[in-house]
C-alpha cells in the first residue's frame, strides 16, 4: 500500500527536504502552500511533474495554517497516514516585531492543525516541528528531561504547540510527537538566518559582488546539524513502535565567530575586514547556548547525524559560489518555472 503524507510548511528548507526524502520512498506526498502574490515554490519545483500525469505523487494545496475550517477540508479530503506540520513563522528576531502573527501560526496553527486530524483521522501519525529554542536560557547540554525556558514569542508560541501535541498524545491517545530539533542548515535555508546570511555574503563578497555584511551578536553558540540529515530523523519518530519525544542534534557546539571563521576562510578571506555590526540584529532576549544531547534518537530510532557546524559552513560556502558562478546572480536564487506551470494551482 502507498503510503499517503501530508506536510505543511513543503515550500520551507525542511518541507523540501522532506518532501524528497518521503518520495524517494514510495510516498503519495500532499503539502500545503499558503498563497502568495509571487511564486513561493522554488524549493520543490525539481519535484514537480505534471499534475495531470497519473504517475505524479506529490500534491500541492493551498492552505494556511491561519485557517481552521481550510485545514479540517484538506484532512478530511487527503486522509493522510501521516502529517509533518512544519509550517510556522520560524524566524526569532522577527517574532519580537510579530509576536501576535507568531502566536496565531506557530502557536494556535498546530491546536487547528491536531484539531482537525482528530476530527477526522485520529489514526494518522502526527509529527511537530518543535524546537530547541525551547530550552532557552537552561544551560547545555540540553535533552528530553531539560527544563524548558522559552527567550522569545517564537519559542513561547512553540511551548504552546510542543504541549497541544502531547496533551493529543495523552489524552486522545494519538499517535502524535515532537522533534525537539536544534538548528539545522543547508544550501537551501532562508538568506535571513544567520548561517545562510554569511556564506551568501562570503561567496558575494569573494565573487567581487559584495565587500561587507552586516551582523548583530557574534558571541551565541549553536549546535548547527545538516537539515537533509534532520528529516530522516523526523520519518524515524513516526515509523517508531511507541510514540514519543526526541532530540536531534549534532552535539557540537559552534560559536558564530567559528562559523565565520570557516566560511570566509574557505574563500581566503579573514571575515574581520568585511563584517560590521549593526543593532538591528540584536533580540531583546538572546539564547546564549543551544547544544543538545540527542542519545535517545541514537539508541531507540538508530538515528545519527554526519556533518556539524563546520562542515556546515564549508559545504554551503561551496553552494553559494556555485549558485553565483551558475546563476550569476547572487542575491537571487530562482528557478526557471516548468513550462507546464498554471498560476492557478500552485
Ligand atoms: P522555513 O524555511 O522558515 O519554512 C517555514 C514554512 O512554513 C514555509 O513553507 C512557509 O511558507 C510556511 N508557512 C509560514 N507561515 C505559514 C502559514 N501561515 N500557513 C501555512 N504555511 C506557512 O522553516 P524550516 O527551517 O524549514 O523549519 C521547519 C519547521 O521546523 C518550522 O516550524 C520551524 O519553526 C521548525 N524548526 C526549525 C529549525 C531549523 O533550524 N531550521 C529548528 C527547530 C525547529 P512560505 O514558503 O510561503 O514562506
Ligand atoms: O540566529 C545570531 C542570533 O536567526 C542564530 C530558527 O530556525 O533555529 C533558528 O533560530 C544566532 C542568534 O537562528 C545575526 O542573535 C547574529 O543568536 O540563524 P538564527 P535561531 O534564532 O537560532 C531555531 C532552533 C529555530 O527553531 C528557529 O526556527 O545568530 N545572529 N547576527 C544573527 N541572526 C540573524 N538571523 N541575523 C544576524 O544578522
Amino acid at each position: 500500500m502507498t503510503k499517503r503524507a501530508m506536510i505543511t510548511g513543503i515550500t520551507g528548507q525542511d518541507g523540501s527536504y522532506l518532501a524528497e526524502f518521503l518520495l524517494a520512498r514510495g510516498y503519495e506526498v500532499h503539502g500545503v502552500v499558503r498563497r502568495a502574490s509571487s511564486f513561493n515554490t522554488h524549493r520543490i519545483d525539481h519535484l514537480r511533474r505534471d499534475p495531470h500525469d497519473p504517475a505524479n505523487r506529490l500534491h500541492l494545496h493551498y492552505g494556511d495554517l491561519s485557517d481552521g475550517s481550510r485545514l479540517a477540508c484538506l484532512v478530511d479530503d487527503i486522509r493522510p497516514d501521516e502529517v509533518y506540520n512544519l509550517a510556522a513563522q520560524s524566524h526569532v528576531r522577527v517574532s519580537f516585531d510579530e509576536p501576535v502573527h507568531t502566536a496565531d501560526i506557530t502557536a494556535t496553527g498546530t491546536a487547528r492543525l491536531l484539531e482537525a486530524v482528530r476530527r477526522s483521522c485520529p489514526e494518522a501519525r502526527f509529527y511537530q516541528a518543535s524546537s530547541s529554542e525551547l530550552f532557552g536560557a537552561t544551560p547545555p547540554p540540553q535533552d528530553e528531561r531539560t527544563p524548558f525556558h522559552p527567550r522569545s514569542p517564537y519559542a513561547a508560541a512553540k511551548l504552546f504547540s510542543y504541549w497541544m501535541t502531547r496533551n493529543h498524545r495523552e489524552g486522545y491517545g494519538m499517535f502524535a510527537v515532537n522533534g525537539i530539533l536544534f538548528n539545522h542548515e543547508s544550501p537551501r535555508r532562508g538568506e535571513t538566518f544567520v548561517t545562510r546570511k554569511i556564506t551568501r555574503a562570503a561567496a558575494a563578497i569573494a565573487a567581487g559582488r559584495e565587500t561587507h555584511v552586516y551582523l548583530g551578536n557574534l558571541d551565541a553558540v549553536r549546535d548547527w546539524g545538516y537539515a537533509a540529515e534532520y528529516v530522516e530523523g523526523m520519518w524515524r519518530m513516526l515509523q517508531a513502535d511507541e510514540p514519543d519525544d526526541f532530540v536531534l542534534a549534532t552535539g557540537v557546539g559552534v560559536t558564530i565567530r567559528e562559523f565565520l571563521d570557516v566560511a570566509f576562510g574557505t574563500v581566503g578571506l579573514d571575515w574581520r575586514d568585511h563584517v560590521r555590526f549593526d543593532p538591528r540584529y540584536l533580540r531583546p532576549t538572546e539564547v546564549d547556548a543551544l547544544i543538545g544531547d540527542a542519545t535517545k534518537a541514537r539508541e531507540v530510532l538508530g538515528w545519527k547525524p554526519s556533518v556539524d557546524g563546520r562542515g556546515l559552513a564549508k559545504l554551503m560556502v561551496e553552494a553559494d559560489l556555485e549558485a553565483i558562478e551558475h546563476a550569476g546572480r547572487p542575491w537571487i536564487d530562482t528557478v526557471p518555472l516548468p513550462s507546464w506551470n498554471d498560476p492557478d494551482t500552485p
